[in-house]
């Protein structure tokens, strides 16, 4: 009786410690890609071709970092290479090595459409639907070159030729890492890429504060300060850079336009056209802003409405298991990731306020258990 129990017993530990394996050994091969597709991409890059990197409109750290750091490293193979994005980026990001290269098309909309033309291969950098490059979303759509998307973003468009999409990763530069690394050619890896793709990894995930629950995610930080990253200095570089009306405008917003809802563990800040004006905005100044929300104790939902000319542009955070992807997908029009996504809502402030408190009742039992969860160390 006694060795049956301990035989019983002994199966069930090797299940669960079997399992266990199984489930890191997945995770950890979500990190790679998949070898088909990979080489088919190797062999397309053998040669050199005429290539165009491509990040979407209002491109971030890491939209920036992917692409600068991919388009050296192609570069660096021989290849003919043009990064092109759709706008201007905000000024904190203005020292990233080879950004005076950058082709942005509000200013040069011909030179980027005959680059997009004449193409052999695009790549498509940190986003999910061709609709996200905006400004030159037909000429991307129409271009005859291989597509290659390499994101993080969850559901992926099946637009591109080549997909190496990938939702459990810190960033697309981590994924460009991998990317180059899986080609064979780390080794390339000189500072100047390390640099953009440290910035990339370090800005979307808040300076290693969220979307960073990855050992990967370190392995390939460490490898980039081995090729040259003076992680102190990129970070003063980008977050020491406020103007004294950015600073001001964060403390306006916390001070009189920010509503904490305790009883939805929900925080919001809303800022009008009007706000904006009087702290002589400028983009990239409202960076960020949201996360202050979120920070608050016992807040696992929170939200940024900025009016724009023709909308009100929303950003959303959250901790834990409230899916503000989901929340931005079913009534904004819009979607990202688990715990960051944005979209738009075409009603005036006030009602659109009014809507979203209206929507929170709806989402209590899981914003409040978001907030539970986000306040206890969880098991391991
Ligand atoms: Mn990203």
């Amino acid at each position: 009786m006694y060795k049956l129990l301990r035989t019983g017993l002994l199966t069930i530990i090797s299940i669960f410690v079997f399992d266990k394996k199984k489930l890191f050994f997945n995770n950890y091969l979500l990190h790679k890609f998949n070898p088909d597709t990979l080489t088919k991409v190797k062999h397309l890059l053998t040669s050199p071709a005429e290539i165009v990197v491509t990040s979407h409109y209002n491109p971030d750290g890491d939209a920036l970092g992917s692409s600068l750091a991919l388009s050296r490293y192609l570069t660096k193979k021989g290849h003919s290479v043009t990064t092109i994005i759709p706008n201007d980026f905000p000024g904190f990001l203005q020292w990233m090595p080879g950004q005076k290269d950058i082709v942005v098309y509000f200013h040069k909309s011909k030179t980027a459409d005959e680059l997009l033309k004449n193409a052999k291969i695009i790549f498509s950098l940190d986003y999910n639907a061709i609709s996200r490059v905006n400004l030159f979303a037909d000429q991307l759509a129409k271009a005859k070159g291989v597509k290659i998307l390499i994101d993080h973003h969850l559901e992926p468009e099946k637009e591109f030729d080549f997909s190496f999409s990938v939702i459990k990763t810190s960033s697309t530069s981590e994924l460009v890492f991998d990317f180059i690394e899986a080609l064979d050619d780390a080794h390339l890896i000189d500072a100047e890429i390390a640099i953009n793709l440290y910035v990339g990894i370090m800005t979307d995930t808040g300076s290693f504060s969220f979307a960073c629950n990855y050992p990967r995610t370190y392995e390939v930080v460490a490898r980039l300060v081995e090729a040259g990253v003076d992680t102190e200095q990129v970070h003063r570089l980008v977050y020491d850079t406020y103007s004294e009306s950015r600073m001001r405008l964060l403390g306006f917003c916390l001070s009189e336009r920010m509503k904490v809802l305790p009883e939805h563990s929900t925080a919001y800040i809303w800022l009008t056209q009007e706000d904006l004006d009087k702290f002589d905005f400028n983009p990239g100044d409202t960076e960020g802003v949201v996360n202050y929300a979120l920070s608050i104790k016992g807040i696992s939902f929170a939200a940024l409405f900025t009016e724009k000319e023709d909308r009100i542009r929303i950003s959303f955070r959250s901790k834990g298991n409230f899916s503000v992807n989901n929340f931005a997908r079913d009534h904004y029009q819009g979607g990202g990731h688990r715990n960051a996504s944005g979209g738009d809502s075409f009603d005036k402030m006030p009602v659109t306020l009014s809507k979203f408190e209206a929507l929170l009742p709806r989402y209590q039992e899981g914003l409040l258990s978001a907030a539970q969860q986000s306040s206890r160390l969880n098991p391991l």
